[in-house]
């Protein structure tokens, strides 16, 4: 078969989208499957058909073997593409679809289940001459014999569990005194948690990179690799930004790498995406770390630098098609970085966070920026599943080009409604160290300090910011679209023939600013605690332009209910308005027209000519740092309204005139004069 009609992707989120995509590009047809959680996700939506797997946990739906077979034989499918995570390294899964007819895009059985083992894997590579670190990997598990394995490799040395992976059942030794110890913990870990507790050793490499080479085989025997990928900035083994090509590494060695790993795939006669992981040292040399039978998730950096699709391999690849290129047609260009966007809270250690992307701008996409992304604007963030939100993938001509284009891009992705990494992000693009590649998989501990200290933000600065913001949005409705150049649109009472500083009260960070905005002839006079800024802004939808005593900013505004967030550069400044709303009802001013204080009149509900129901707002009314919103005693017609936006009006005095609907003549009319 050169291609099939249609696939299943057995997963979600980014790389659910992301296949659907490459699929339909070649003309396959998809079929998603979901969660009850994820009925509205953007990977049901991208896919041509949609089959509901079960509830939203994923032992209940994603990794329900029987219930995925049961939807590709529902829709007709003939191959299913696994993604990463979920089922996509699992062997009978693999063989759930062969025994149903079923195409697995991904590699044969055998060769996921020798990989699955630490030790298998090391002693397949060790006889396709793929170097290994020294150690010892035996089936014999005696710690003397292990202890003086350790021995002669030197310390410091690693014990891990041969089931672990991850980084999990892992144990450093700094000195022989402190073998005993150490194997009988690191083996009671690995029988807890993989139940199993066999050990290998290794010296111990203070200071490696992870270093890993794309392979791909055909069912042809030919296979390549294209190019090789760096991985070290990691932060408790989940990888933080990956790039490609690796750098720094010479000809030499990176052409080694990739032949082993080709090499390493060819000795377990692999079909499909590869990739082999190496620890790279200082002194240049490498070595076996582990081998991933699946598309990872940093497949994109790969795909910019050799302009490949690698999901349209995977899939000419299972439908048995050659490889579309040969090792000599593999041809790199240029440098690219990946970010994952997580929603996770780094103040709180980055734990996963959870909510809904109440305001989400991406950057632009082009030759330069990619995003892959599983979730649009209004999205939950659930706790049930990994808190990727996107991947941020950039590519440019050398490695500085790429890097600014990644630092641009990151000011650009703007979030609300649940913590980010994108700060955190934005700061470690941004640093010396990473930028002049000093980088190991101690890089993130190396620089803690650094990319974990807020940076120092004049407050004073943003709170102007966001009041600058509150009076050009208020003008903006305020405005008589009718007549934008009137006077009445000032927010001050001219009438008064005096100037009327509009009050706020502003939080951030639990500190509360007094804040004043005075409108002048051409700008506006902003008092903070005291602090005055002379401001002038214009206002286009969210984004705000604003000088402040001369100093220019670009400011990105959303504003939810109260809450307003202001992105400037890669800072995000979220400051809440405080208003003590009181309806008349809270102030015994029930069913009344008249201005319950002496105030300002904020806002115009309902124009001159509108219809309304009972209790519908009318007239916003300000004094304080309250605002007081007038209802409608009674339904009727808003016959007029006697102020505009910005008056003064007096404690008492009829706002406007309200006639009730016809049939309710009977019922209770304003009070009379
Ligand atoms: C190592 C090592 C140093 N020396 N092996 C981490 C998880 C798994 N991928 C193997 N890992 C390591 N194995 C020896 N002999 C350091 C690590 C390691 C690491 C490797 C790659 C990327 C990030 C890492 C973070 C901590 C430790």
């Amino acid at each position: 078969m050169t291609m099939f009609n249609k696939i299943l992707i057995a997963n979600r989120g980014e790389i659910a989208c992301r296949i659907i995509q490459t699929a339909h590009q070649m003309g396959v047809k998809c079929v998603a499957v979901y969660s009850e959680a994820d009925r509205n996700a953007r990977h049901v939506a991208l896919a041509d058909e949609a089959v509901l797997l079960g509830p939203a946990p994923s032992r209940e739906s994603y990794l329900r073997i029987d219930k995925i077979i049961e939807a590709a034989k529902l829709t007709g499918t003939q191959a299913v593409h696994p993604g990463y995570g979920f089922l996509s390294e699992n062997a009978e899964f693999a063989q759930s679809l062969a025994d149903n007819g079923l195409v697995f895009i991904g590699p044969p059985i055998g060769a996921i289940e020798s990989m699955g083992s630490k030790s298998a894997a090391k002693t397949i590579m060790e006889r396709a001459n793929v170097p290994l670190v020294p150690g010892y990997h035996g089936e014999n598990q005696d710690r003397e014999l292990i202890k003086a394995e350790a021995g002669r490799c030197g310390y410091p040395v690693l014990l891990k569990a041969v089931a672990g992976g991850g980084g999990k059942g892992m144990r450093v030794v700094w000195k022989e005194a402190e073998f005993d110890e150490a194997f009988d913990a690191a083996k009671r870990e690995g029988e807890s948690s993989f139940n199993n507790g066999d050990m290998l050793v290794e010296k111990y490499l203070t200071k490696p990179r992870h270093v890993e080479i794309q392979v791909f085989c055909d069912r042809h025997g030919n296979g390549v690799y294209l190019g090789d990928r760096d991985c070290s900035v990691q932060r408790r083994h989940q990888k933080v930004i990956e790039e490609a090509p690796a750098p720094n590494i010479p000809a030499d060695i990176r052409q080694a790498m990739g032949e082993a790993a080709v090499q390493a795939a060819q000795a377990i006669e692999y079909v499909g995406a590869g990739t082999v992981e190496f620890l790279y040292d200082e002194d240049g040399s490498f070595y076996f770390m582990e081998m991933n039978t699946r598309l990872q998730v940093e497949h994109p950096v790969t795909e910019l630098v050799t302009r490949q699709d690698l999901v349209e391999w995977q899939l000419r690849i299972a439908a048995g098609q050659q490889l579309p290129l040969t090792q000599a047609d593999v041809i790199l260009r240029g440098h690219s970085l990946e970010v994952r966007v997580y929603a996770e809270d780094p103040d709180a250690d980055f734990m996963p966070a959870t909510g809904r992307l109440n305001y989400l701008r991406t950057p632009a996409e082009s030759r330069y920026v990619r995003v892959d992304t599983g979730v649009i604007e209004g999205d939950l963030i659930s706790h049930f599943y990994d808190p990727m939100i996107a991947k941020l993938i950039v590519w440019d001509e050398d490695r500085d080009l790429a890097l600014r284009r990644m630092q641009q891009a990151l000011e650009d992705y703007r979030i609300c409604g649940v913590k980010t990494n994108l700060g955190f992000l934005a700061k470690l693009a941004g640093s010396e160290s990473f930028k002049s590649f000093d980088v190991d998989t101690g890089f993130i501990e190396r620089h803690h300090d650094q990319l974990f200290t807020k940076t120092e933000i004049d407050e004073n600065r943003y709170i102007a910011l966001s009041a600058c913001y509150l009076t050009l949005a208020r003008k903006a409705q305020a405005v008589n679209p009718s007549d934008p150049s009137s006077p009445f649109n000032r927010l001050n009472s001219w009438r008064l023939n005096h100037n009327y500083a509009h009050p706020y009260a502003l939080i951030h960070a639990d500190n509360t600013h007094k804040v004043t905005v005075l409108e002048r002839d051409s700008d506006y006079l902003i008092n903070v605690d005291g602090v005055e800024f002379q401001v002038k802004g214009v206002l286009n939808n969210d984004q705000l332009n604003a000088t402040l005593n001369g100093h220019q900013f670009a400011v990105a505004v959303f504003q939810q209910d109260d809450a307003i967030t202001l992105f400037h550069d890669s800072l995000q400044f979220e400051c809440q308005r405080q208003v003590e709303i009181h309806d008349a009802a809270d102030s015994g001013q029930q069913g009344s027209l008249k201005a319950p204080m002496t105030g300002t009149v904020v806002a115009i509900l309902k124009a001159a000519g509108s219809q309304v129901e009972e209790g519908e707002g009318l007239i916003v009314i300000e004094a304080m740092k309250m605002e007081q919103t007038i209802r409608a005693p009674f339904a009727g017609t808003v016959s007029e309204q006697f102020f505009k936006p910005g008056d003064q009006v007096g404690d008492g005095v009829e706002l406007l005139a309200l006639e009730p609907l016809a049939e309710d003549a009977t019922s209770a009319a304003p009070e009379a004069e």
